[in-house]
């Protein structure tokens, strides 16, 4: 299913002639808007509703409870419900991102043991992948996927049909 909407996405893509630096599944984007007496400004940002998304993590896994994203800026909230510090960085987001810097480097979140953090991730229609960027948490187990959908109606047929991502990592959330 995901898979063949990728591919309406793809077909979208050609639409957008002369943009070479669209990043794949753009279907909907702009450009950053330039400081007056600037140039060559040619950041591609999202443009849709985004929505939001809710994580629990813990060692060292995460699972999404609850929330729809649709391309844009996406409201990401983590809610660890472990003892130890974690983030949330999703691999290739645009600019607009609330990325923390430092040790944290481009995650958007992070929130330390038993506390709740808020970011925001500008992400493009597709299948992310969503990581613990702390060192060695990726390779315990602290890697998922999002998908972020198109429209917003898109992301209700989802829904209608028991296709997104809450919960589906609940049963086994280490696995
Ligand atoms: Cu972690």
């Amino acid at each position: 299913m995901r898979r063949s909407t990728l591919g309406l996405f793809a077909t979208a893509l050609v639409m957008l002639t002369g943009c070479a630096t669209i990043p794949e599944g753009a279907v909907d984007a702009q450009a950053l808007e330039c400081p007056p007496g600037t140039e060559g400004c040619d950041e591609i940002r999202p443009v849709g509703p985004g929505g939001e998304v809710e994580f629990e993590m813990d060692n060292f896994w995460f699972n999404i409870t609850d929330g729809v994203a649709v391309t844009g800026d996406i409201e990401v909230t983590a809610i660890n419900v472990g003892p130890a510090y974690h983030n949330i960085e999703f691999l290739g987001a645009a600019e607009g991102s609330t990325f923390m810097g430092g040790s944290d480097g481009d995650a958007v979140v992070g929130a330390d043991g038993n506390e709740t953090g808020v970011g925001v991730a500008a992400l493009f229609p597709g299948e992310w992948t969503v990581i613990c960027n702390v060192p060695g948490h990726r390779a315990a187990g602290m890697e998922t996927t999002m998908t972020v959908y198109a429209t917003e109606e898109e992301a209700q047929a989802a829904i209608e049909a028991g296709e997104t991502d809450v919960d589906r990592d609940a049963a086994d959330p280490q696995g």
